[in-house]
Order: C-alpha cells, then structure tokens, then sequence
C-alpha cells in the first residue's frame, strides 16, 4: 500500500504526553511515519523556523496530506477521518455518544488537573523520577481525577468504552502518574492503568522515551 509521507514533530526526550497520544494513534493506526524531535529545552519551539510548522509553537505537530496541524485531539480526529476504520484501527467509538464521551474526557484531560500535573511530571512515567508528597492542592486535584475515572469505570471494565479508543490512553497516561510514583489509587484503577500501559503502541512510545531521555 502507498502512504503519505507523515511527520510527527516531538519534544526531544518524547515525554510529551500529547505527542504520545498523537505516537500511539500513528501506531495503531499501523501508519509509518518519521519523528522530528524539537528541543523545548533550547526553546526551539519559539523559532522562526518552527513557527512556520505549528500555528501553536507546541508539540505535538503533524505533517500529512499537506496540511501541518497541531493540537493533539485535532490531530488524533483527523488521522480517524483520513484512516477510518474498517481497514484502520479505530481510535474513537463507533457509537455517536461514547465518540462524545471520549472527546468528552480527552478535553478535560487536556484543561484540568494542572496541581497533578506539575506535582507527578511525566518524569514520573518516563523516566522513574520521584517527587515530594502531594500538596494539599495536588491532592484535591487527584481526587477529582479518581472520582471521575470511578465513574466512567464503575463496571470494573478495562476499556472505557467496550472498545479501546484513544481517550484509554490519555486517561492511563493522567492515572499512571500517581500509580507508577507510588501515589494512592484505588486497585481497580492501579489495574486499568497497567493493563493500558502493556498495549504495544504505548510500549513502543516508552522505548522511544528511554533511547533519548
Ligand atoms: N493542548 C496541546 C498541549 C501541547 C503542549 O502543551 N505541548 C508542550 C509539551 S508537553 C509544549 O510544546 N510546550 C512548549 C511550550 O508551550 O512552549 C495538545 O494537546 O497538543
């Protein structure tokens, strides 16, 4: 089969939590593609040379059928519209309002949670980094996250939506930041996290994060 030339522009390390949805989509999708990685650290992003690529001067950015596009779920929607199932892995369901569900949760994944997120860095995943105790602020903030995983897990399944979709690893990834840092997690929880973390996809984005950490 031919495929477009696609691009993946990624921080340099791939500890990015939005390029590793964007990584996970390319691979289930089973879609060859190139990463370019962009130095955060030397702000590379602000560049002239990369504001000329991303609209957003952020990583992740996407190259495919001559539009350059950034903003992860933009991107993960659109690999879905241009490599639809059935001859491609599906990344949301097919089912209209668990579709609006997982947009649902990869939207407030993406604006919330911030205590969590400074507090358990994805150093935590990536990297095996260890971090003060929670602060009061970052506790709050994991609660809110663990009664809304409750809820939309409650029958104790190991995919959100009957299938696995693209928002299992967005919430997997926010999860894991308390379960691989030792944080408290209700079991059902620490299970659906690590049986998430063990799809090839997100195995394969973990060596990449490893060979350039
Ligand atoms: N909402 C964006 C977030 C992207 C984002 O925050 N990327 C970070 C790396 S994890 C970045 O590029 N930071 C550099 C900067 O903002 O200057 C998405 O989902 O793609």
């Amino acid at each position: 089969m031919q495929y477009p030339a696609i691009k993946l522009w990624s921080d340099a390390n791939c500890y990015s939590p939005y390029v590793m949805s964007v990584y996970v989509a390319l691979r289930e999708k089973g879609l060859p593609f190139t990463l370019q990685p962009v130095d955060l650290a030397q702000q590379q992003q602000l560049s002239d040379d990369y504001a000329a690529i991303s609209l957003t001067r952020r990583v992740p950015t996407l190259a495919l059928n001559n539009i350059l596009l950034s903003e992860s779920s933009a991107i993960t929607e659109y690999l879905e519209e241009c490599f639809p199932a059935p001859d491609y892995e599906r990344l949301y369901p097919r089912d209209r309002e668990k579709r609006a569900r997982a947009r649902e949760l990869q939207a407030w994944l993406r604006s919330d949670f911030m205590p969590l997120r400074q507090q358990r860095p994805t150093e935590v995943l990536f990297a095996d980094k260890k971090y003060s105790p929670l602060t009061e602020e970052g506790r709050q903030s994991a609660a809110k996250l663990i009664e809304g995983a409750q809820r939309l897990l409650s029958a104790g399944q190991q995919n959100l939506f009957g299938e696995w979709s693209i928002a299992d690893t967005d919430l997997a990834i926010m999860l894991n930041r308390l379960a691989l840092h030792g944080d408290a997690l209700p079991e059902n929880l620490a299970e659906y996290a690590w049986f998430q973390w063990q799809r090839a996809s997100v195995q394969l984005w973990l060596r990449e994060s490893v060979k350039k950490g």
